[in-house]
């Protein structure tokens, strides 16, 4: 699949574009992001889009004009883009790491390329140690300080990529495998089975006789860049998407402890063995073996969890944060599902940053099986994000109603906004206007480096005002890429509580608030709104990173509040 690779040229050339000072550049910069995210979060490869439909297949893809259709024609033909190096010539630095740490944007990434030589990563890293940053104009102690931050960030990483990057490639292996005609299955394990927000790598489980075969198979797929090992029964490889990913092939009888072992996590395995240990047993990956030595684990997982007197959990709980005494007292709560959603509460449109009309956004909702979903596009603070006016939304107003007479109740498109959530804690639209809204999610976005109390304070104020309904990412996290705000998350469970305010589970990158977090504020009274935040048609599909978080916080479906069906939904809503 070519969809990271062609995603992230595109994005690049956007970058690369917003330091060029023509008239329409800035216009090419929003068409070039935009289709990067379409290409990026695309579900299926754009190879075979391309393959069925040729340019004109490419060009329904939202956000993606004759231009940068034309692009990626050229790419999947050639592996190159002449705009792309006719650019790069004129930018030759890895502007797209660069740019990627939190505190450097492209045209300080230019200047730092002009006037101290900084192509990469390394470059940077030496002169922040030589302090030579901080003594460019325009820069300054704060600066200079700000990029190693962001930098320190990003090395805590580790290298760790964001499973909405990953999860696309593996599940495309796995059926490729599943497919193969070569084993009898194939399954994810490891933390992209436990849904981690990132993961080091994929590990991949098969059973099949033809274990050779099978490594013969997958070392030639099309994701595999290059072969680390080749063995009989196990190899490893590193994925073109720049992450690696192992594969076993196992027995049959042994299957069952073999998932629960690579499955992990760690923690959680050392822990299940110990109790293995105090039953008279030895747990490994081959096996659970009896005194005898006779391998009694059998093909499933749950059998391994029965014979020790253990709940099977889901793999999402599998953390050591509790879920082992859980699963020995028979107490696994159930988890909240996909299958539990009904509609998503945070969703733009054209109106705002979207890419695709308030139709096409009800319509792939309602295929998807949704009862709702909430129209909540940006307001005035955010012009970069083509933020609306109390007028403006009068008007997506009556348009929100005239679409639902003709759904007839079949769906409903529910008023709302992302309404921003200023310095000082007001919100940056009239009363009168978010007095009309069914869903109103509000949202920090701009002034993020103010100290823990002010911040805290800034959004209690703006649940207090009791017209939002939903917070939407409360730490202002991103994946890998900014952290959270300082905020004392408690007490903004303790306002969202008093103020019948839903948490938002953003399902994006941003991944906010995230597993630990949900954790640290169920004990409050309040529900949590699991939400792709969807700027085009294709990404209410990542609401499954949403659920992996929620479940891995071990939320139940009577704490989702965009679990209920359209009519109790309204009623919560309703003020
Ligand atoms: P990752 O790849 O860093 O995102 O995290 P995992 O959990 O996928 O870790 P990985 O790929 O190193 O190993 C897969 C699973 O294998 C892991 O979750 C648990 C199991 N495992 C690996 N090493 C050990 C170990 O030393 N002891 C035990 N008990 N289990 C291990
Ligand atoms: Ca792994
Ligand atoms: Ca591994």
């Amino acid at each position: 699949m070519k969809n990271k690779e062609i995603a992230d040229i595109i994005n690049e050339i956007a970058t690369m574009l917003s330091l060029e000072d023509f008239a329409t550049a800035r216009f090419e910069v929003r068409a070039y992001q935009k289709a990067a995210l379409t290409v990026g979060t695309l579900q299926e490869p754009i190879e075979e889009v391309y393959q069925k439909g040729g340019v004109e297949a490419l060009m329904e893809l939202p956000g993606v004009g004759k231009s940068i259709a034309a692009l990626i024609e050229e790419y999947l033909k050639t592996g190159k883009s002449k705009k792309y190096e006719m650019l790069k010539k004129k930018y030759p630095f890895d502007i797209a790491s660069l740019t990627a740490i939190q505190g450097l944007g492209a045209k300080k990434a230019l200047r730092l390329y002009q006037e101290l030589k900084i192509k990469n990563i390394d470059d940077l890293k030496k002169a922040i140690e030589q302090h030579k940053i901080a003594k460019l104009e325009g820069f300054g102690e704060k600066s200079e300080e700000l990029i190693k931050t962001g930098l320190g960030f990003m090395a805590s990483g580790g290298g760790r990529m964001r499973i909405q990057d990953a999860l696309p490639t593996a599940d495309e292996m796995i059926k490729k495998l599943n497919e193969s005609g070569l084993v009898e299955k194939a399954m994810l394990a490891g933390s992209a089975r436990r849904m981690r927000e990132t993961v080091g790598d994929l590990d991949i489980l098969v059973i099949s006789n033809k274990p050779e075969k099978v490594m013969d198979f997958f070392t030639k797929m099309s994701n595999v860049e290059a072969i680390i090992a080749k063995g009989p029964t196990r190899s490893a490889v590193r994925l073109n998407i720049g992450l690696n990913c192992d594969i076993r092939v196992l027995e049959p009888e042994s299957f069952g402890a073999s998932v629960q072992y690579f499955t992990g996590s760690k923690d959680h395995n050392i822990q299940v063995r110990t109790i293995a240990v105090g039953k008279g047993y030895k747990l490994n990956e081959y096996g659970l073996f009896n005194k005898k030595g006779k391998n009694v684990g059998g093909s499933e997982e749950e059998s391994i969890y029965e014979a020790l007197g253990m709940q099977w959990m889901p793999p999402e709980m599998r953390e050591a944060r509790g879920e082992v005494k859980l699963a020995q007292e028979h107490k696994i709560p159930k988890l909240v599902d996909v299958n539990d959603i009904k509609g998503d509460l945070h969703s733009h449109t054209k109106q705002s940053d979207g890419a695709n009309t308030l139709e096409e956004m009800a319509e792939a909702a309602m295929k998807l099986g949704y009862e709702y979903i909430a129209n909540t596009d940006h307001t005035p603070n955010l012009p970069i994000a083509n933020g609306k006016s109390d007028k403006e939304f009068e008007q997506i107003f009556k348009k929100v109603d005239k679409l639902n007479e003709t759904l007839k109740g079949k769906f409903r498109v529910l008023k709302g906004a992302e309404v921003d959530i200023l310095k000082n804690g007001a919100l940056d639209l009239k009363d009168s206007t978010l007095k009309q809204m069914d869903c109103a999610v509000g949202a920090v976005h701009m002034n993020t480096t103010m100290p823990k109390k002010e911040m805290t304070d800034r959004i209690i104020k703006a649940l207090d005002t009791g017209l939002i309904h939903v917070l939407a990412h409360p730490t202002g996290r991103k994946v890998n890429e900014r952290q959270a705000y300082q905020v004392d998350l408690e007490k903004v469970a303790e306002a969202a509580e008093r103020n019948n305010v839903a948490l938002e589970v953003n399902a994006t990158d941003r991944m906010d608030i995230n597993d630990t977090n949900i954790m640290l504020v169920s004990k409050y009274k309040i529900l949590f709104a699991i939400d792709t935040d969807a700027h085009r048609t294709q990404d209410f599909f990542n609401i499954r990173y949403g659920i992996g978080t929620a479940r891995r916080g071990w939320l139940t479906k009577d704490r989702v509040l965009n679990a209920l069906p359209l009519d109790k939904l309204i009623k919560k809503l309703s003020r």
